[in-house]
């Protein structure tokens, strides 16, 4: 029926617009609105930019070998600015940012991970996993948790709260904290900062170590520094399908 009024168009098909005019007036009356802020730019500007953005973040390695070199905190803080300005389910922000350079937490996050990690690649881990991850040559040990400056512990909120205490629901969350975490690792990157995403197995001893409350649940630590004067990266790694296997234009 629906689709007869689309084709039929003429009277209905106005009223239909009319309507949602004016739903759309009335929520905007409600819900305040601001002009888009949109900055355009010549066509070639764009192809530049595009080109210089993808160059740049097609040299993003995930680096293991770190140096203990300072990272200021404010380089820190404006990534994990660009982070919490990513799109995610309306507007709840679901995520919340932890980020360690203490010494003594740095220790102690090691700790934990590498018991978590050696009962992993000690037997945990289904032996098709552990074969996916011999050409990147990890192991349960991890140094770079104690050796970078920064460590950046990434939590979904599972769920919010209403300012009366009850329980809001969040939307989207893995796929809202899966995209800050893009943006504060494209950040981090275009600083000029080596960077790790790094998934001990299981990782709910962060929340306890950082004082999160319950309704967090770590996704990652994003480790951030210099990279080590000898780092390597696997070039397995490094190599990445073809365009054609990856994209479909239609
Ligand atoms: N958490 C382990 C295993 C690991 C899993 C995947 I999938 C990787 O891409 C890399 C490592 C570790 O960090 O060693």
């Amino acid at each position: 029926m629906g689709r007869n009024r689309v084709l039929g168009g003429g009277a209905d098909l106005r009223l239909a617009d009319d309507r949602a005019a004016g739903h759309k007036q009335r929520m905007k009356r409600d819900f305040p609105h601001q002009p888009l802020q949109f900055r355009e730019y010549p066509l070639e500007e764009m192809r530049r930019r595009a080109r210089a953005f993808a160059d740049d973040l097609n040299h993003r390695r995930t680096v293991r070998d770190f140096s203990d070199r300072p990272v200021p905190r404010d380089l820190i803080e404006t990534a994990i600015e660009t982070a919490r300005h990513a799109p995610n389910g309306a507007n709840h922000q679901p995520w919340h940012f932890v980020a360690v350079s203490d010494p003594t937490l740095k220790r102690k996050i090691r700790a934990a991970a590498e018991a978590e990690e050696k009962a992993f690649y000690g037997g945990r881990a289904s032996e098709e996993w552990l074969e996916a991850l011999k050409p990147l040559g990890t192991d349960w040990e991890k140094p770079f948790l104690e050796i970078a400056p920064w460590l950046i512990v990434v939590f979904a909120e599972q769920w919010g709260h209403w300012p009366d205490g009850r329980r809001r629901k969040n939307y989207y969350v893995p796929e809202s904290t899966g995209i800050a975490s893009g943006f504060l690792l494209a950040c981090l990157h275009h600083a000029g900062l080596a960077t790790l995403t790094h998934t001990p197995n299981p990782m709910s001893f962060l929340g306890e170590n950082l004082g999160r409350p319950k309704n967090e649940k770590p996704i990652m630590i994003v480790v951030a520094g210099y990279p080590a004067a000898d780092a390597v990266v696997p070039i397995h790694a490094v190599q990445k399908k073809p365009a054609r296997d990856v994209v479909t234009f239609l």
